[in-house]
């Protein structure tokens, strides 16, 4: 019992003598979450930009490839995962959260970043936005080049990631994605491009950029995020199935079938132009929908400043559909299932795609 007092006083005092120093020096405390990646990823020569291994570069083996890192915060890093980003799961998504919520409750924490393969990122940063309460700057990075490439971005981007996570400015934004120089909402940001460095888009524009440690803001986000967000991390343990379909000509049920038949709560309805609905297909849509499975129609025209409207050529109101607005299907998954941890009523799900 003694030995464990011992040791508790022993990382109390360590990590009260970080935070001293950092504010001595008037640097913040920040602290790197690696999930995996390409920003940990190698590749077998510089010239290999595009084929390597993601997930193989330790947490502090990346700290320690950013000399200029002690410039501009007290950093210390936490490997959480180490996994390519298509494989996460929703059991990622809450465990990575948690360790993220918990983290920005402590007095010796000013901001957090989380590097993170790009293929899912878009949809862990915007789960953090929507899910924990702090006004503390969340910074999700990634790369799209490994380590060992020429003109790798990785260093730059978690370099420029730190910067935005220590800021004051950047308080009370909502998660955010920093990459490419570029500061994003987590909500609106998107993977658009799959092969370059300038991958990260939003459709509203970023909310500024980092240049030489120096944030520069131009808007500030309006949905709503963290601190005034409904829904809690640390009140959530598991998340519902909420499934996706894509739409395409030759349209038929027999994904939306299999996912109603497979226990789906939801299922996002990924339509051509404005979430349209093949004829063909809107039979089985209505009678999911009787079985007590929501549809929530999202587009695959996405990311270029539109939206789904509701009741234009698909009656919503009689069908008792949702629409996703502007939220592309992944995103639309992410926001579906927290809702349907709160609710199961249409008209609940809709105010809330039209609020986050
Ligand atoms: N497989 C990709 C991922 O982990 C690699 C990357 O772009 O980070 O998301």
């Amino acid at each position: 019992m003694r030995f464990c007092t011992l040791k508790l006083v022993a990382v109390l005092a360590s990590s009260l003598l970080i935070s001293v120093a950092a504010l001595a020096q008037g640097k913040p405390n920040v602290v790197i979450l690696a999930t995996g990646g390409t920003i940990a990823g190698a590749g077998a020569d510089a010239a290999s930009s595009a084929t390597y291994q993601a997930a193989k570069v330790p947490v502090d083996k990346l700290i320690a490839g950013i000399p200029d890192l002690k410039n501009v915060a007290e950093v210390r890093g936490e490997q959480v995962f180490q996994i390519a980003s298509e494989s996460f799961t929703n059991e990622h998504l809450l465990r990575l959260a948690k360790r993220v919520s918990a983290l920005s409750k402590q007095a010796d924490v000013d901001g957090i970043v989380v590097t993170h393969g790009t293929d899912t990122l878009e949809e862990t940063a915007y789960f953090l936005s929507l899910t924990v309460h702090t006004d503390k700057p969340i910074v999700v990075v990634g790369s799209m080049r490994p380590g060992t490439a020429m003109s790798a971005d990785g260093l730059l981007n978690l370099y420029n990631g730190v910067v935005v996570a220590g800021a004051k400015d950047a308080r009370g934004k909502g998660a955010m994605v920093v990459m490419n120089d570029q500061i994003d909402t987590a909500r609106d940001v998107v993977k658009a491009i799959n092969i370059k460095t300038e991958a990260f888009k939003s459709a509203w524009g970023p909310l500024g950029l980092v240049v030489e440690g120096k944030n520069y803001w131009f808007r500030a986000p309006v949905k709503r995020h963290t601190n005034g967000s409904e829904f809690d991390i640390d009140t959530i343990n598991s998340l519902p199935s909420v499934e996706i379909a894509y739409g395409s000509g030759n349209a038929n049920d027999t994904a939306y079938k299999a996912f109603a038949a497979a226990g789906a709560k939801a299922i996002i309805h990924v339509g051509t132009g404005n979430g349209s609905v093949a004829g063909q297909v809107v039979a089985s849509l209505q009678e999911i929908r009787k079985s007590g499975v929501h549809i929530i129609r999202s587009s695959r025209v996405m990311n270029q400043g539109g939206f789904v409207l509701r009741n234009a050529e698909q009656p919503d109101d009689k069908y008792d559909w949702v629409v996703a607005h502007d939220l592309n299907p992944q995103k639309a998954r992410i926001l579906a299932m927290l809702a349907l941890t709160k609710t199961n009523d249409t008209k609940e799900l809709q105010r809330i795609f039209w609020e986050y």
